[in-house]
Formats: C-alpha cells, structure tokens, sequence
C-alpha cells in the first residue's frame, strides 16, 4: 500500500479506502436490517440468528467449555468474534468492489446466504422473517453503487494525475468522504429508531414472560387420546409448531396492562374488561382444535391445543344482549374483523376469550395477549388474535375481513379427515403395515373413521379411546389408526369420516373458497 506525499502524483484510491467502503456499506445494511426486524417484530436479527446457528452447529463439548471457562462472557465473545468475521468479509468485499460491481454483489450475496440459512433453518420459520434479509440486501445493492460512484471516478487525493482508466466524472476524495459520512451517519438514526420501535416488543414480552395466571393449568393429555402408530402427527400440538395466519406482518405489541376489550351495540349496558378483570374470573379449560377454511384436503392448517379463557357467554350475559342480535363483529388491534354467530358464544360449547395456549399466557404470533377460540368454527369467523372489540349487531347490517373478499357468512367446521402414514410416493415392502391420522368436526365429534384400499369395500380404523364416546370431548380431532395386508403393485388409499349422528364425509370435492374443502384424502404408494 502506497503512502501518498504532498505534491506527488495522487494515485487511484488506495486499498484502504475500498475497505472501508465494504465495511461502511456492510454494516448500513445491517443497520437497516435490525431496524427492519425490530419494526416489524420479527423474532430476532439475522446476525442474532447466524449466533444461534453457530451455537447449534458448535459441538457439545466445545459449548460447555465455552461456558464453563468463559462464563457469562461466551455469548457477547460471540457476538464480538461473529462481528470480527463481518468485518473481514465485508472489508474483502470492498477490494472486490474495486474489481467490479458484479464480484462485490457477488461478495455480499454470500454473507445474506449465511444469514437466510440461520434463519431459514430455525424451527418455525416464517415468510415474514426474510424482511430483514431482504431490506439489508437492497440497502447493500443501492449504497455500493453510490458509495463506489464517488470512489472510482475519484482519484482518492485531489484530481490530477489519475492513473485510474475510467474517465474522472467529478468524484472527489471529499464526495466518498461526505458520502460515507451520510451513510454512517444514516446507519445510526436507523438504528437508534429500530431500537426505539423495538422496545415496544421488548416490554410487552417482558410482561408476558412475567405473567403468573393463576387458574391456568398445565395441559394434562388424556389419556387413550392416542392410536400407536409410526408417523401420526401429535395429539396435542405445540405451541412452535401451531400453524399462524394473519394479514398482517408486524405483529401488534399490546402490553397486558393496556389492553381492554369493549363489548357495545345491542346490548343493555355497553361495557369494558381490563385484562387484570378478565384472568381474576373463573377461567375455563379445554383442548380444542383449531382449523383453518383455507387446508385444503389433506392439509396442515390444523393444530389442537390446552386454551384457558373465560366463558364468552358470561360476559355476553353481563352486558344483555338485545333479543334481535344474531352476531358479534370481532375487532382486532390490527383492525382485523370477522362476524361471529351469537349462538355459537352464548350455547353451551366452550367459546372463551383465551388467555392461554397449553398452559402457557398466548404467544405475540397467536394473539397475546387475549384472542377468542370457539369450538366448531373454522378461525375466520371466529379466532381473532389480539381482540379488542366485541360489537353485539346483526350478519345484515356487517360485513367482515373475509366475507369481503369472498368467503362465506358462517363457517362451521366441516367433518373432515386426513391420512397421515402412508405419504404420497411412499415404496413400502409387501406385508402387514399400520395406517393412521387424524379425523375431524369440532364441537359435533366424530364416531367412526373409514378407509378404502384401491377403490375397495370400506373397511373400518380403530379410533383412539374408542371406549369413550367423549374424547376426551368432541371439540378435537380423533386419531384413527388401521392395520392392512398389503401385496406388490401400485395402491391408493382412500378415508372418509363418520360423524356422531352417523353421516359420513362427503367424497364431493370442493375448492376451499368459500365455506372450507370437502373431498376424501386420497393417498398413491406403491409396494415392491
Ligand atoms: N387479528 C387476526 N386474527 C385472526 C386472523 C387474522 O388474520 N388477524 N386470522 C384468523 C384465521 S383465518 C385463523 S385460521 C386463525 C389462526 O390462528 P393461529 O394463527 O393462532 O393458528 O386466526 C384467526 N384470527
Ligand atoms: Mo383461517
């Protein structure tokens, strides 16, 4: 590297300063990455998820020697050493700008490729979180060009004697200067906003996190709820691994002691609920599944869980509702609606305001802090996340998120099922094999299960704890599980479900739009 000297010929810009421009422009992309993630809640940055991916791919033993010689100090030497390593790369990818546009594009395309990695390989991965992937990338893309205009039409000291090919267009030492100051100073507004934005999540985390509900059990699994059978999904779902719909991307931050639901309209007396009313009443618990009307048949947008929340129908009782009501309109904080039958609040089924999922205040993602569950009732008319308004009015005079665009009125879950082992493509050997998976009508329950075998008789499945017509009650969906003898060639597997009152599923198929897919799952494998 060269040192210039007064009065010498000023060379082309050195080294050092396209370091500095890869490293300038690196972490603006950064910056505006985190502010991204912070804005729109995400769950974290991506460089916080390249630091979890390290840990998981790190083995063991050098884990917990990291801990037990570094102490509290092993996560910020992580962080510190995973900057270093940034660093680094993002300098290089400034001596590659030099060379050309391509080779430093090139350059930050693999650093973004490690970051969609960590986060891509993270249980529970969602779309919404390649925004900061994405967001740091153009930030990326835009500032190289205009950073690196300054830099190559200028010879980095004043403009005589440019050894540099390129024809001098006006660039200085003083325009990269004053463009990196903009960019740095850039960089630090956003981040300090991300930071700002984001401690909205950090504090309403921090309330949930240190939430006690008293009258919120543990999920307790009854028991014969399960068929033994290889590949059936889990009776009870996870919390990570329940499906998520929302139209929204950055979820609403509200923090328990702000929240407040208004119950208004035709009702006698129009009424408010703090959060602290509703969790000091008696809590209501049961498992029930919750589907969406958009799974098609043989989908996944189906998950049971342990809701804990209180009695919609109490509340519905407080406020008296007018006689010719026939509907709450349903507002979430994201201005979010939906119509939900009155009926379906007020019987006897279980429709809670739910504070709890298997035992635990809600997730941000499934609508902490407070969100509606009525059994029977696919999501969209029903299971709105993040609730704050109950307007008491008539299907008439309303119309709602989805009815708008199509979807029906009313949406009472279809009896349905699903084949869960085998998969389609499946090449198994000739002989006995178990089939299972789960079946489904909420709130009607479900008394027999059927499957067919290359367009064969239909033969009956064993439904788990068949000896209990409730199982344990008729809000969730049944496994069922069959055992065949199989011979070689090409087969397809047909099921179809019986409800309670004894009619059976329909084979008619149906698209999802607008009141939720009918059809029987049918599953092609093949036996050598
Ligand atoms: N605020 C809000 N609530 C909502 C939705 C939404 O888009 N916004 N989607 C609904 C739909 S279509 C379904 S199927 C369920 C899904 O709930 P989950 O994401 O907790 O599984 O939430 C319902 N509640
Ligand atoms: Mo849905």
């Amino acid at each position: 590297m060269s040192i210039p000297t007064a009065g010498a010929a000023a060379p082309a810009p050195r080294a050092r300063a396209w370091m500095l421009l890869g490293v300038i422009v690196g972490y603006a992309g950064l910056a505006m990455s985190h502010a991204t993630s912070r804005v729109l809640s995400t769950r974290d940055w991506p460089v916080e998820a390249v630091a979890d991916m390290v840990i998981r791919m790190t083995p063991g033993a050098v884990v917990e020697w990291a801990i037990k010689t570094l102490k509290s100090l092993d996560k910020p030497l992580l962080i510190i050493g995973i900057g270093l390593v940034m660093t680094l790369m993002f300098a290089g990818i400034g001596l590659l700008a030099r060379r050309s546009m391509g080779q430093a594009m090139a350059g930050f395309t693999v650093v973004a490729a490690i970051g969609f990695a960590a986060v891509f390989t993270r249980s529970g991965f969602g779309f919404g979180e390649l925004w900061p992937l994405i967001a740091g990338f153009v930030t990326w893309s835009l500032l190289l060009v205009w950073l690196r205009g300054a830099l190559l039409v200028a010879p980095y000291g004043d403009a005589s004697g440019d050894p540099d090919p390129q024809p001098p267009a006006g660039g200085s030492r003083r325009d990269f200067l004053r463009r990196a100051g903009i960019v740095v100073g850039g960089s630090i507004v956003v981040t300090v906003a991300g930071r700002w934005l984001g401690g909205a999540r950090r504090s309403v985390e921090e309330a949930r996190r240190l939430l006690r509900l008293d009258g919120v059990t543990a999920p307790s699994i009854p028991e014969r709820v399960k068929v033994a059978a290889d590949g059936v999904t889990p009776w009870e779902t996870p919390v990570d691994d329940f499906y998520l719909i929302h139209t929204n991307y950055s979820l609403p931050l509200v923090h328990p002691n702000d929240w407040v639901l208004r119950i208004h309209g035709m009702v006698d007396q129009e009424l408010t609920y703090t959060y602290s009313d509703l969790v000091n009443r008696q809590l209501t618990e049961s498992w029930i599944t919750l589907n969406c009307v958009s799974n098609p048949v043989g989908g996944d947008l189906i998950g049971n869980a342990w809701w804990s929340g209180v009695r919609v129908a109490d509340l519905l009782a407080e406020v008296g509702v007018h006689a010719e009501a026939d509907c709450v309109l349903q507002t979430s904080e994201t201005g979010w609606t939906c119509g939900t039958p009155l009926e379906a609040l007020t019987d006897d089924r279980n429709a809670m305001l739910a504070v709890a999922q298997n035992g635990e205040p809600l997730t941000i993602e499934h609508g902490f802090p407070v969100r509606t569950i009525v059994p029977g009732l696919y999501g969209y008319v029903s299971a709105c996340k993040w609730v704050v308004d109950y307007e008491v009015t008539r299907f008439a005079d309303v119309t709602a998120y989805w009815t708008d665009r199509g979807w029906s009125e009313l949406g009472p879950v279809k009896l349905a099922s699903r084949i869960d082992v085998p998969v389609n493509g499946d090449e198994l050997e000739a002989g006995e094999h178990t089939f299972a998976g789960v079946a489904w009508q909420q709130h009607t329950g479900i008394s027999g299960v059927q499957v067919s075998l290359d367009g064969g008789k239909w033969l009956d499945a064993t439904l788990a704890g068949w000896a209990r017509p409730k199982r344990p009650n008729l809000d969730t969906w049944v496994q069922w599980k069959i055992t065949l003898d199989l011979t070689p060639g090409d087969h397809q597997l047909q099921v179809r479900a019986i409800d309670v009152d004894g009619n059976v599923q329909t084979g008619e198929l149906a698209e999802p739009v607008p009141d939720g897919a009918t059809g029987w799952h049918t599953v092609d494998f093949s036996v050598e």
